[in-house]
């Protein structure tokens, strides 16, 4: 691999990557009562993603790259290499957002490569590669159900038309509202094929700060497990129903609640297995009629395969007592389901040594949250950089916080990076 060490040194202009994340912040900004912070709420394919997303496109082309969208809504910008033949280093990450969100998770990989772009075009250089930054559909995959949707559905791991049936909670479907917002392009899905990939993105956790690393080589990403579970009870008069004769779906819900975290929690401590009942629908959600029906997620994680897949029997089991236990029908279904992804040793390597070249202090970490790179590592040799974040990590919460030095720690790596993989042959 080319060192640059040999290319000339340039750093990105830190202040100008911070305001670009401001105003994107802007997008689907609201004020989170539970925290009296701005938070961002930009679900995937809605009007607000939308805005965000014509924001930096807009950015992009001023920029000077040439944009494209394809079927399922991955928007790519293209700057020319000095031999467009050869095939680009991809770099990028997610503009969605969870309701619930801070200014980083994702806007950190898409504008940091924003910012590398123009740092390159300032000081007139020229790659040999062609660049891509690429921001992907639904990488949160709370809307629609699938996480790292447009990814996926990019390398071949979702076909297109499964992934345009999905609906969310109010029946719409992907393919609609990707027309609603004007992102359902022309290019084909499956048109990159990058001879890289690299995404900056926030640790979203507490490690690397308490360990006072600066910065991230992230190894991989653990695998991860989402499932619906379906309670089927009685509704039933909550005054005139003996305890004994109800059939009680919000009982078994939680129920169910208590007993992932037993599970995550029997695991033992440190990287076990993470267990997370995120959302909980009670019909008829009244206070005077016993729930009749129960709808929740299950998230489950762990590093290892084999160690999910024991916690997935374990929940299977449960799941299958419990109906019996409660009197409900009990039905379940995967909505995602990935396994580890370790990352190339030679991107990790060009990573830390980025790291080192910039003084900065580095740690090898897995990731806990999952990222469109765990899909491009599919297609091509991948690994991520993650920054630290203040407050122990915090994220998926609009406390989420990266200083300025954390960002352009993180966009600085990523430009020697991506300066290195676009000189190969
Ligand atoms: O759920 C995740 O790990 C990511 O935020 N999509
Ligand atoms: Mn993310
Ligand atoms: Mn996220």
């Amino acid at each position: 691999m080319a060192k640059t060490a040999e290319l000339s040194r340039v750093c990105v202009d830190g202040r100008r990557l911070y305001r670009s994340l401001a105003e994107l912040a802007r997008v689907g900004a609201y004020r989170d009562e539970a925290t009296a912070l701005r938070g961002v709420n930009r679900l995937a394919l809605t009007e607000a993603d939308g805005r965000g997303r014509r924001l930096v496109v807009g950015w992009f082309r001023r920029a000077g790259l040439h944009v494209a969208v394809d079927r399922i809504g991955n928007v790519y910008a293209r700057r020319e290499g000095a031999e467009p033949a050869l095939a680009p280093v991809l770099f990028g990450s997610h503009i969605d957002s969870v309701p619930t969100a801070g200014a980083f998770d994702g806007c950190l990989g898409v504008l940091g490569a924003l910012e590398v772009v123009r740092t390159l075009g300032e000081n007139r250089i020229r790659t040999r590669r062609p660049l891509v930054i690429g921001f992907f559909t639904e990488e949160e995959g709370c809307r629609f159900g699938t996480d790292m949707l447009g990814s996926a559905v990019a390398t071949g791991r979702i076909p297109l038309a499964k992934a345009y049936a999905l609906r969310d909670r109010a029946g719409l479907a992907v393919v609609d509202e990707l027309r609603k917002i004007g992102f359902l392009g022309p290019r084909d899905v499956r048109a990159v094929r990058p001879h890289a990939y690299v995404e900056c993105h926030i640790e979203q956790g507490p490690i690397l700060r308490r360990r006072g690393a600066e910065i991230g080589v992230v190894s991989g990403v653990q695998a991860i497990s989402w499932r619906e579970v379906l309670f089927e009870g009685r509704a039933a008069h909550a005054g005139t129903t003996p305890m004994d004769l109800r059939a009680d779906a919000g009982l078994a819900a939680a129920r169910l609640m208590v007993e992932v975290r037993r599970l995550a929690e029997s695991d033992g401590r440190g990287a076990g297995l993470r267990g997370t009942v995120g959302s909980l629908r009670l019909e008829p959600n009244m206070v005077n009629v016993v729930g009749g029906r129960a709808t929740c997620t299950v998230d489950l994680r762990h590093p290892s395969d084999a160690r999910l897949a024991g916690a997935e029997r374990r929940l299977d089991s449960f799941l299958r007592r419990l109906g019996r236990q409660d009197g409900v029908g009990v039905t379940w279904r995967q909505t995602a389901r990935t396994p580890y992804v370790p990352f190339d040793e030679r991107v990790q390597a060009a990573v830390a040594r980025a790291a080192d070249r910039l003084g900065l202090r580095a740690e090898a970490i897995v990731s806990g949250a999952g990222h469109d790179a765990q899909e491009w590592s599919r297609l091509c040799k991948t690994a991520m950089i993650f920054v630290p974040g203040e407050y122990d990590g915090i994220s998926h919460n609009p406390r989420e916080l990266s200083t300025p030095k954390q960002c352009a720690d993180g966009a600085n790596v990523l430009l020697e990076v991506v300066r290195e993989l676009a000189e190969e042959p």
